[in-house]
């Protein structure tokens, strides 16, 4: 059994059919979610993630992405890379071929470099149309961060059930953070227990939206926590939004979504605002979901 989840509505569809094809043709999971996230990275129409997603408020794309593997809690990340795609492959590189757990900036881009991923330039026609457009609509208010539009990260998740009976969970990110950020501003994404965490023992989690307020929360963790002691995983995605709710004010005003599958391959999610459609893939059959916002 294999069964694959990914964020977002127009992202999250061109993930989770990368990722069932690759894994249909013998992908492992690593690889599964590897090619989902790295196909809406290289994916030029999608204003998500990689080339030709929102840049910083210089109109610069800084790219952050993970990956951690629940068998041994391996996990690899890049922050804040500059003109490189697919990051998610950097951030596996990093796990899988130095003893690091996080490269970042210009020496991420190096070490991307090193490894053979061509530099490119991530703008497109596009991009700089919206950048140009929000920089003289928003002049004095550079700082603003806006997921009204689109949504910036492809958050996803992995479960197989192996020959032997035993599970294997996965979790992966990438994202271009919260448009117009300020320059050098990492979010939740790339941090393993904010916007990732996996572990055999239990599942797996994931984070997107407001990631200021997820990674305050250490959100992933959290979730996969609270599924140890005993949740499922919606009733530990929405424990973590309830406490995210009462604990951070400011998590009312923009969607701070939780996700969760356990070791059975039951899934949850919840968002303190706005709706949130996922797209789940249990061997191949694809399902959209939809949540609403916990009002409580
Ligand atoms: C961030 N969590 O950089 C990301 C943004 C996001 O949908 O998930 N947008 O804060």
């Amino acid at each position: 059994m294999t069964v694959l989840v990914s964020t977002w509505e127009d992202p999250g569809k061109v993930g989770i059919e990368a990722a069932w094809k690759a894994r249909s043709e013998g992908a492992d999971l690593r690889s599964t979610l590897e090619a989902g996230l790295a196909a809406c990275e290289l994916d030029p129409t999608l204003l998500a993630i990689g080339l030709g997603s929102l840049p910083n408020a210089d109109g610069e794309l800084e790219l952050d992405a993970s990956m951690m593997d629940g068998e041994d809690l391996s996990a690899g990340a890049v922050c804040a890379v500059r003109g490189i795609a697919p990051v998610i492959s950097v951030a596996r590189m990093v796990m899988e071929r130095t003893p690091h757990l996080m490269l970042a900036g210009e020496q991420a881009r190096r070490f991307a470099i090193e490894q053979g991923i061509q530099p490119r330039n991530l703008m497109t026609e596009e991009n700089v149309r919206r950048y140009d457009e929000w920089k003289t609509g928003n002049a004095k208010n550079e700082y603003v961060h806006s997921l009204e539009e689109s949504h910036d990260t492809v958050t996803m998740l992995g479960l197989e059930m192996r020959e032997d009976g035993t599970p294997h969970v996965i979790s992966a990110s990438s994202t271009s953070g919260i448009a117009w950020k300020q320059p050098g501003r990492v979010g939740d994404s790339p941090i393993v227990g904010a916007g990732i965490y996996a572990d055999d023992e239990v599942g797996c989690a994931g984070a997107t939206g407001w990631g200021e307020e997820l990674w305050k929360a250490c959100a992933s963790f959290r979730a996969v926590e609270f599924m140890r002691q005993g949740m499922s995983p919606q009733e530990a995605c929405e424990a973590v939004v309830r406490q995210m709710r009462r604990r951070q004010p400011k998590s009312h005003q923009m969607a701070c979504v939780v996700l969760a599958m356990n070791l059975k391959g039951e899934v949850g999610a919840a968002t303190t605002a706005a709706e949130f459609p996922m797209w789940i893939c249990r061997d191949g059959q694809i399902e959209f979901r939809q949540y609403e916002a916990l009002k409580d």
